[in-house]
């Protein structure tokens, strides 16, 4: 592939240069704090650390963190740090619990967002002549607005199709001609089963080339399948509500983990136990300073999600320090009979086994003792199977489950398109403990 840039003076930038870059805007940044948001100037004090320690980058563990509940006792604007008649644009995110996580934009914010993701969109191949599907929900949600600017700012032709009514989603792509399709890879495997219902070929029938799906964690196999089944290369895009939405990071055309932002978000590894920072290389929790934010300007804020960074020489040519595929999160982690189990891992073994990523995992307590039970679906073939042979092929992922888990797990093939699909992301795990 040709190389492609938006911006290549800051993807393509020396690691000496982008510190002094970083360095510069992280002391800005913290002059700002502790000047506009008494949420910071608190903490600041309470720690005593002034502004004027900071002096690079390499002070930046001096600095306190940012953690989800902030946001929440601070609902709805109150870690904004700018005057209010600044603020252009307000979205939020839906938490497990309690009121939502308010993310506020002054204009200077819009247009970095917009930069980062046609940065992304750029790096995919993308160009002015594409027409491209944004899927993902429009509204509170960043996913949405987020890539139509960054569309719009790549000069590209942004279709706002939204999520839902997909079969007039798939006719409006075939008549369109769409080129690029963005939506949770849940909701891109769901598009491609129901062209297959409506007798689409998406090879034959569609000039679909890219997609750029994120929201939610994937495995390197689900990319596989929705490559395979759309015909297409499936890129990854990652963010969240509190940093900007998403364009934090994205990938290349090597297909190897996600360039960050890092001139706008500083990223570090820590241990979520000890909060000690990690080396690179080594997996723990994703923290980000937001160096470039005039709305939000977040200190060391802890994502909760797992992966590692790493820098290498990417055949891309960007510099820009990438991040591995998410482990998972810190929360999504669902401890069973005292073992650590991630969702990702029972993905991962689903499609190792050829099956589709339609399944539920769930977990209830009987007799005192935690039980997982794994339904998944069938294929048409393997339910037109004996009984015996059902029985069979649960069997055989039952005793890998256990073998990769550590735990025997109650496996339960149910019946082709059986259990729920997801226009944006998926929640397939259902908890019914009581703690
Ligand atoms: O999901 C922003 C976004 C929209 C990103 C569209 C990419 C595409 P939130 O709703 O705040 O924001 O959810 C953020 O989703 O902390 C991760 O756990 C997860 N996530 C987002 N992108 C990815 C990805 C948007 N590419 C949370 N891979 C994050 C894995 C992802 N997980």
């Amino acid at each position: 592939m040709a190389q492609n840039y938006f911006d290549s003076e800051a993807e393509t930038a020396s690691y000496e240069s982008l510190r002094a870059i970083q360095s510069l805007r992280l002391i800005k940044t913290v002059e700002k704090c502790y000047a506009n948001s008494s949420f910071y100037r608190q903490k600041f004090d309470e720690l005593g650390i002034k502004p004027s320690d900071i002096k690079s980058i390499d002070d930046i563990s001096k600095l306190p963190f940012t953690v989800k509940s902030d946001f929440r006792e601070n609902y709805p604007f109150g870690l904004f740090a700018v005057p209010r008649e600044e603020i252009v644009r307000v979205h939020a995110s839906s938490g497990t619990s309690g009121k939502q996580t308010v993310v506020g934009y002054t204009r200077n914010d819009l247009d970095r967002w917009s930069n980062c993701i046609a940065r992304a969109l750029a790096a995919a191949g993308i160009t002015k002549n594409d027409y491209v599907q944004i899927s993902y929900g429009y509204g509170l949600f960043t996913g949405g607005l987020g890539m139509h600017y960054g569309v719009e700012k790549l000069g590209a032709k942004a279709i706002p199709t939204s999520t839902g009514k997909t079969s007039k989603q798939i006719e409006l792509m075939k008549d369109f001609r769409t080129n690029a399709l963005c939506c949770t890879p849940s909701y891109a495997l769901y598009m491609a089963e129901k062209m297959n219902s409506m007798g689409i070929d998406p090879i034959n029938d569609l000039d679909l080339r890219v997609g750029i799906f994120g929201g939610e964690a994937w495995s390197e196999q689900m990319r596989l399948q929705v490559e395979k089944e759309l015909g297409i290369k499936a890129y990854d895009i990652y963010g969240m509500s509190e940093l900007q939405g998403p364009g934090v990071s994205f990938e290349c055309e090597a297909q190897s983990g996600m360039h960050i932002n890092e001139d706008y978000f500083y990223p570090e590894i820590i241990d979520p136990v000890t909060l000690k920072p990690l080396k690179e290389g080594e997996f723990g929790e994703l923290v980000f300073t937001c160096i470039g934010n005039e709305a939000l300007p977040l200190l060391r804020y802890r994502t909760g999600d797992l992966t590692a960074l790493y820098h290498e020489k990417c055949s891309c040519g960007r510099t820009l320090v990438k991040m591995k595929k998410l482990r998972g999160r810190t929360d999504d982690m669902l401890v069973i009979r005292g073992i650590n189990v991630y969702p990702s891992q029972i993905e991962h073994i689903i499609l190792s086994l050829g099956l589709k990523p339609n399944y539920q995992i769930i977990v209830d307590r009987k007799d005192n003792l935690d039980v997982l039970t794994i339904n998944i679906e069938m294929s048409e073939s393997c339910f037109s199977d004996s009984v015996k042979g059902i029985e069979a092929r649960e069997k055989i992922i039952r005793s890998t489950m256990q073998e990769a888990l550590m735990i025997m797990p109650i496996i339960k093939l149910v019946s082709p398109k059986s259990l729920p699909r997801y226009t944006g992301k998926a929640s397939r795990i259902i908890d019914n403990r009581e703690f």
